[in-house]
């Protein structure tokens, strides 16, 4: 294995929308920038795969929109966890960067008179819904890249960031130090200002509608080196995932299919969330699942567990135009929607928590930013289906010009030894490569998305998270003894492994969280508190320095 070191003004770990657009930002502000992702750039990540659109307050549809009813969309939503700061700026910047988006070469559907479309997306009072047919995330994806392609940023490709390169008072952030997949090379990244943008964790659970890159290694790197951790018990789970087959589940239905006007229906044959909320299919996602969760326990579910998703009442150039990634994704397994219904279930979608930032992308540790899904605060107990797109733009953006501000303020040597980092890799990477142990890593892993299933998903209890914990006890065990192949090139079992610590420590936060949470909040069901309560309008903060701790929000 070699040695390989970099320096950069600015350091972006991840590659998908928030990724991009704080590298753009940067690079415009004359800093040298560079890109460090664990998948290919451009195709990896999350906001790819994001179909149904981008919320942002036009008021084409419906002109009694406002920002205003926006916010208050987005905190309801939340369940009143959010930080104020930064919805506020969410949704006053968020039309700004869909028309900046516009300019770098996106193209969103627009009405017969040009103005941009809107749809209706659940839990919103009005259609402010911007998208691209079902496209949407590729879309922007498309036109972040030609915008990146004119900035000179660099980009290294299939790199496991391991750690974040910390100076000798623990509180300033140099940079990172990762792995190539390629061929098991250290490499050392330094750099003056640090933005993390690596998305969430979707792969802590068997059904995801994730990228398969989302194993937490943000949140990891990010604990690991002290920076706090907030709302990590808020797990957003859609409320459509594909069912079958087995090699597509949890692949994502979007939203935009209720938002055009879909029904949810049981075995009955009874359109079901009335029962549930008045807005009905539109409620929001947490209610949703829920739902459809209760529907299958108490045996109205379809013979594969689920239930039915139907679009075959509307016309069939209303379902071509604005939904024909579904239409393909089902063609493709011998179901026309125009005529037949969709089998769903819910599947792990969006991890609220994450890294604490303030409204200029700020994190505890100097010369450390962070963006996008990876961060918490903006979304609070639930996300609206909409803003997560939105999100990677505003403070994908934001973190790209503070931590150029920051770089440009910052001594043009960067005083790091990398000795010590060095040597403790290859210690790891020693004790890990050819290691002759009894567990195949991607077994464990497969150990772990269950324990989470099967106790810290839709529904959870104090019983069941402990007992989660006892597993997961066990589970770190095993990791000590794990089978990996010799081989430096593309060795999967290294990675598997060294995202399996990842995902390990990750669990063990969002099951202390969720003790910790005795209420049902958003996202986080307590079969055993079912109730919202006023004592628990609060964040919990986890660092790996300090006992957890807790923030007030001061504006209930
Ligand atoms: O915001 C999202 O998660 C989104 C747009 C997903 C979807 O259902 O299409």
């Amino acid at each position: 294995m070699n040695i390989k070191e970099y320096t950069t003004d600015i350091l972006v770990i991840g590659s998908g929308g928030a990724g991009c657009r704080a590298a753009i930002e940067a690079s415009k502000q004359d800093q040298k920038v560079t890109i460090v992702t664990k998948g290919l750039a451009f195709k990896s990540g999350c906001t790819n795969l994001a179909e149904g659109g981008y919320n942002a307050v036009f008021g084409y549809k419906d002109p009694e929109d406002s920002l205003q009813l926006h916010i208050q969309d987005t905190l309801k939503g939340g369940a009143f966890l959010n930080d104020p700061k930064l919805i506020n700026k969410l949704v006053k910047e968020s039309p700004k960067r869909l028309i900046e988006l516009e300019t770098f070469g996106c193209l969103f559907d627009r009405q017969d008179d040009g103005r941009l479309d809107q749809r209706a997306f659940g839990g919103q009072c009005y259609r402010r819904t911007c998208y691209q047919g079902d496209q949407t995330g590729h879309e922007m994806m498309i036109g972040l890249k030609q915008e990146l392609i004119k900035e000179n940023v660099t980009i290294f490709e299939e790199i496991m960031v391991t750690n974040l390169l910390l100076d000798d008072s623990n509180k300033k952030v140099l940079g990172c130090i990762g792995i190539s997949q390629k061929n098991s090379d250290i490499m050392i990244f330094k750099a003056k200002s640090t933005i993390i943008t690596s998305g969430g964790a979707g792969w802590l659970y068997p059904v995801t509608s994730n990228a398969a890159q989302k194993t937490g290694d943000g949140y990891a790197i990010a604990y690991r080196a002290g920076v706090d951790l907030m709302d990590m018990e808020m797990v957003q789970f859609h409320p459509t995932g594909m069912l079958s087959p087995k090699s597509r589940k949890g692949v994502l239905i979007t939203e935009a299919v209720r938002g055009e006007g879909g029904h949810l229906i049981n075995n009955k044959n009874e359109r079901f969330m009335t029962n549930y909320d008045p807005r009905g299919e539109l409620a929001t996602r947490d209610i949703v699942a829920r739902a459809i969760y209760n529907e299958i326990q108490e045996g109205r579910g379809t013979f594969n567990g689920g239930v039915y998703l139907s679009v075959a009442h509307l016309p069939s150039k209303q379902i071509e135009e604005k939904l024909e990634t579904m239409v393909l994704q089902f063609e493709d397994i011998g179901i026309d929607i125009r005529k037949e219904p969709m089998e769903v279930a819910p599947t792990a979608h969006h991890f609220m928590g994450g890294i604490r930032i303030d409204e200029n992308c700020n994190t505890n540790l100097e010369n450390l930013y962070a963006a996008g899904e990876v961060t918490s605060g903006v979304h609070g107990a639930n996300r609206l289906g909409g803003n997560a797109l939105a999100d990677t733009q505003v403070f994908g953006r934001q973190a790209g010009l503070t931590a150029a501000e920051n770089a440009s303020k910052t001594d043009s040597n960067i005083n790091y030894d990398s000795t010590k980092s060095i040597q403790e890799e290859i210690g790891l990477l020693n004790s890990l490569i050819g290691n002759d142990g009894k567990y195949k890593p991607s077994d464990l892993k497969l150990e772990l998305e269950n324990i989470m299933w099967d106790h810290v998903a839709i529904i959870r209890d104090e019983e069941g998270l402990k007992t989660a914990i006892k597993k997961l006890d066990q589970l770190r065990e095993k990791i000590t003894n794990v089978k990996i192949s010799s081989d430096e090139n593309y060795n999967i079992d290294l990675q598997t492994t060294l995202e399996l610590d990842n995902m390990i420590q990750i669990a063990y936060l969002i099951i202390e969280s969720a003790i910790a949470r005795k209420e049902s909040r958003g996202a986080h069901y307590r079969s055993d508190f079912p109730e919202k309560s006023n004592e628990y309008e609060k964040s919990f903060i986890v660092n790996n320095n300090k006992d957890m701790t807790t923030v007030i929000r001061d504006f209930l």
